[in-house]
């Protein structure tokens, strides 16, 4: 079929969009494809007709949200972009939780969750465009994975239209229901490759009050990692526990225009209801600046929320999102320059959950050498190739140095039988 009958077959069932540029390239400018068309359904049913189409049409389909991924998950590749942006309907806070349309903004679930006395426990430097539905199929982390878990632990119920055509919809969020297979939690971490899910219902959290957010220097990469465990065994409600290096600092200072920190070998941002101050005399610190409202806060969290975009105006980095048992962190950083190839890394991340982030900077974009020799690494010392960005085109060539050959069959199983002709986010995932 030429490519304007299908953007007319697909304009009788939902909305589209002539703006194919905007949705081809990753956030990171890394990956490019082609896309044939754009969907926009605003409705369950539209949804599943736009699927229909594509069907009929043998042309398969890429699932998009808000286009922030770092693993190239959401690019097409001669593939019509189903974007979820027009699913963006949010219900009313009941009994500590909502229903999310899978549009809906991250930013958008925590003012409803706020306004309504609650919080949302999920949230990342790209909250005002990242989307629900996104961050369900990538099962996103961000920086409060030490108080409240990944996305995965906060929903409740999914909708989600499989490629055949057919709904699968359990959103009344009972707290018990054993009758079988949780279809919804299925989709959660599928990276859409299992179906679109088109709303979610999402647990909220209290919201805390009387948080200390301390930003402390120290001495060592080791000593950091001593900091954060015992920040975990004594700071009630501990919230978040982020790593940063000097490099990093300097380069956020410059591109934030932040003031400057005494000097240290490591950062560390924390963020507890309590017992922090018990916690950093446990420890050798170079200088700690706890603030204790949320302006100064903000200003402590800046040096950290900065990080990505800081970087972006380096080049085009290749983002090894990794993670390693907590044990491991120290030796891996150790390592990790012999891993380069003599190329520059910023490495930050999310040192309480044992997730780093490695960027690197310097190699091609298909360059794939670096990618290669961090994630063995990572993978090597026990750790994951895939911490909290998913799996995406860009590491599924290494997928499986973190699941065995039982679990890819596995799933390659479900796959097959939940999308046999592959209709859905071809080339994400799975090898
Ligand atoms: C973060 O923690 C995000 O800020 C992005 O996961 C990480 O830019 C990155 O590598
Ligand atoms: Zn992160």
């Amino acid at each position: 079929m030429p490519v304007s009958d299908l953007r007319e077959a697909l304009s009788a069932v939902s909305a589209t969009s002539d703006d194919l540029a905007g949705v081809e390239t990753d956030w990171t400018g890394r990956v490019t494809g082609r896309a044939l068309a754009v969907a926009l359904p605003s409705t369950v049913d539209e949804v599943a007709a736009v699927l229909g189409v594509c069907r009929a049409q043998g042309v398969r389909v890429t699932v998009r949200g808000g286009g922030t991924g770092l693993v190239a998950g959401a690019v097409p590749d001669d593939t019509v972009v189903l974007s979820t942006r027009r699913l963006d309907q949010v219900g009313p806070v009941q009994d500590g939780s909502l229903v999310a349309g899978a549009g809906v903004t991250l930013r958008t679930v925590q003012d409803r969750a706020r306004r309504a006395g609650w919080d949302y426990g999920v949230d990342f430097a790209s909250r005002d465009t990242a989307t629900v539905g996104g961050s369900v199929v990538t099962n996103a982390g961000g920086v409060h994975v030490v108080a409240h878990g990944t996305t995965r632990a906060q929903v409740l119920g999914v909708e989600a239209v499989l490629a055949d055509g057919s709904v699968v919809r359990r959103l009344a969020g009972l707290a018990k229901d054993a009758t079988g297979y949780d279809l919804g939690q299925l989709m959660v971490g599928s990276e859409g490759t299992l179906g679109v899910v088109t709303a979610v219902r999402l647990r909220l959290v209290p919201r805390l009050t009387g948080l200390e957010t301390a930003l402390v220097g120290v001495a060592s990469v080791a000593d950091a990692v001593a900091l954060v465990a015992a920040v975990k065994q004594r700071a009630a409600g501990l919230r978040a526990a982020e790593l940063l290096l000097p490099e990093g600092v300097a380069l956020v200072r410059e591109v934030a225009g932040l003031p400057a920190l005494t000097p240290a070998a490591a950062y560390v941002l924390l963020e507890a209801q309590g017992g922090l101050e018990d916690a950093l005399g446990q420890v050798d610190v170079v200088d700690a600046a706890v603030a204790l409202d949320a302006a100064s806060a903000e200003r402590l969290w800046a040096y950290r929320e900065r990080m990505t975009e800081a970087i972006s105006t380096l080049g085009v980095p290749h983002k090894l999102d990794v993670s390693l048992p907590f044990g491991q962190l120290g030796p891996f950083l150790a390592a990790l320059p012999g891993a380069l190839g003599g190329h520059t890394a910023h490495v930050f991340g999310h040192v309480g959950d044992g997730n780093l982030h490695v960027n690197v900077l310097g190699p091609d974009p298909e360059d794939e050498t670096v990618d290669d020799a961090v994630l063995r690494l990572a993978a090597s010392m026990g750790g994951s190739i895939g911490a909290e960005h998913g799996v995406g085109r860009h590491k599924r060539p290494w997928l499986h140095l973190s699941r065995t050959p039982a679990e890819l069959a596995a799933m390659r199983a479900v796959k097959t039988a939940l999308d046999p002709d592959g209709l859905l986010n071809p080339g994400v995932l799975l090898p």
